[in-house]
């Protein structure tokens, strides 16, 4: 099932409800950078958002260094941001947990 790609609006919308994540320039992606105090925290974060990740079938591209984590979200299988980007950015937000 494809899921339907954001209007451009909803995107806005949508984004500003979730003001730690950039709309890439080309509108079919979210990025965030992830940054914490150790790698055992960054992993532990990674761990976590793995799992809500694979309960949501939607799953992030992301690279790890050290205590950085940096992640990029897009629905592949439709070309660009729908909602799923959207359920899984809060779910990685409550991960890292603070804001
Ligand atoms: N994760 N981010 C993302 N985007 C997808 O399109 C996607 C996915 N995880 C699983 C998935 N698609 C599957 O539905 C297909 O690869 C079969």
């Amino acid at each position: 099932m494809r899921d339907e790609l954001l209007t451009p609006e909803r995107v806005a919308e949508m984004s500003a409800a979730s003001p730690r994540w950039n709309v890439s320039d080309d509108g079919r992606s979210l990025q965030r950078t992830f940054k914490f105090g150790s790698f055992r925290q960054a992993f532990g974060f990674m761990t976590q958002a793995a799992l809500a990740a694979e309960k949501l079938d939607h799953h992030p591209e992301w690279s790890n260094v050290y205590s950085t984590v940096e992640v990029r979200l897009t629905t592949h299988d439709s070309g660009g941001l729908t909602e799923r980007d959207f359920t899984l950015a809060r779910a990685m937000d409550k991960a890292a947990g603070g804001d």
